[in-house]
């Protein structure tokens, strides 16, 4: 048998955790040659429900699952590992700021980018995906000075993904018609998802909706704001939808994208569009030979450049932030 590939997954006793395994195991992170060991890393609280999880894998007899440990210490959680999904993190409690929400997910990022750094395999890849998931992503970086920094990605592929859907719904199209859409910026309500330089069935975007209004006033805030939509009508965040975007994103790293379109990612920022150097911001992204590329010379109008302009300094503020808090 070839040998299986180490994949950990954190918050594995969570809701996206539990969206998120079967998945992997079933062989639709690595496709169905590829045999995973999986780690699932919780914090102590967490480990009897992962043990559950675990149990449940098992009872899958999954033919591809070579192995399932759970842990509640880093080191050995990411001893190892090839593909890194840090999934779990501190949510917002009630009263807290935003300084105090950056600081509790520092105490987590750093120490999990440490212990990558210490033990994860050479061709590791992390896709972070606890929020806010593109600074969780430059703490986690910052504390793995060995590795790679494009190896740290964050995940907006959910946002893409509801991009490509809520197009596909108003034009009357299948979201395979659609392409080369993109989602800038933060994961976070000033992301900007763009339409400019998508098109329908060939054609382009905006030519076939053809309503300004409908992009400004309810494209854009339906695709920033579904989070939250999905919150108030399920009574919890998004889950499956996340963990398939995860799905998705590790998938087009690991095997490629097509040439004739791209996707979305949080990847660190090479000064491209504007965009400091250093950053993980979301840009449009192609995949081949298990790296991702920013595609290049898109031009950019005023409208996308005033929105990704306000987005990156989110993402500009968020990393100053942490900076004073002596986490980068
Ligand atoms: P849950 O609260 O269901 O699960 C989180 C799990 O993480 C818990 O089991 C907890 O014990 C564990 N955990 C906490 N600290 C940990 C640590 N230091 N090491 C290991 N495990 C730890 O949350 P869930 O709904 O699964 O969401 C997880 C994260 O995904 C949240 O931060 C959420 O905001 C974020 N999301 C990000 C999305 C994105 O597109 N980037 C979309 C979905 C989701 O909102």
């Amino acid at each position: 048998m070839t040998t299986p590939v180490t994949v950990t997954v954190t918050g594995a006793a969570g809701q996206i955790g539990y969206a998120l395994l079967f998945r992997i195991a079933s062989g639709q992170l690595l496709g169905p040659d590829t045999p995973v060991s999986l780690r699932l890393l919780e914090i102590p609280p967490g480990v009897k429900a992962a043990e559950g999880t675990a149990m449940e894998l098992d009872d899958c007899a999954f033919g591809l699952l070579a192995g399932v440990d759970v842990f509640d210490d880093p080191t050995a959680g990411f001893d190892g590992t090839s593909i890194a999904l840090l999934v779990g993190a501190r949510p917002r409690g009630p009263g807290m700021e935003r300084s105090d929400l950056l600081e509790a997910n520092g105490g987590i990022f750093a120490p999990q980018g440490a212990a990558i750094n210490a033990g994860a395999a050479e061709d590791v890849r992390v896709l972070v995906v606890g929020n806010p998931a593109n600074t969780n992503a430059l703490i986690a970086a910052a504390h793995a000075p060995d590795v790679p920094d494009d190896r740290f990605t964050a995940m907006t592929r959910l946002d893409h993904n509801r991009a490509l859907s809520q197009l596909a719904a108003r034009t009357g199209t299948a979201v395979t018609d659609i392409e080369n859409v993109t989602i800038w910026g933060n994961h976070s309500a000033t992301q900007y998802p763009d339409i400019s330089h998508a098109s329908v069935a060939g054609r382009p975007a905006l030519e076939v909706v053809d309503d300004p209004a409908w992009v400004t006033d309810s494209f854009i805030p339906t695709v920033a704001e579904r989070g939250a939509a999905i919150i108030d009508a399920r009574g919890s965040s998004s889950a499956a939808s996340a963990a398939n975007a995860a799905i998705d994103h590790l998938h087009d790293w690991t095997h490629g994208t097509p040439e004739s379109s791209w996707t979305s990612a949080g990847v660190v920022s090479d000064g491209s569009y504007g965009v400091p150097e250093g950053l993980i911001s979301s840009f449009p992204v192609r995949s081949s030979g298990g790296r991702w590329q920013i595609v290049p010379d898109l031009e950019i109008d005023d409208f996308s450049r005033g929105r990704i302009d306000a987005s990156v300094a989110e993402l500009v503020e968020e990393r100053d932030a942490v900076r004073r808090l002596g986490l980068l």
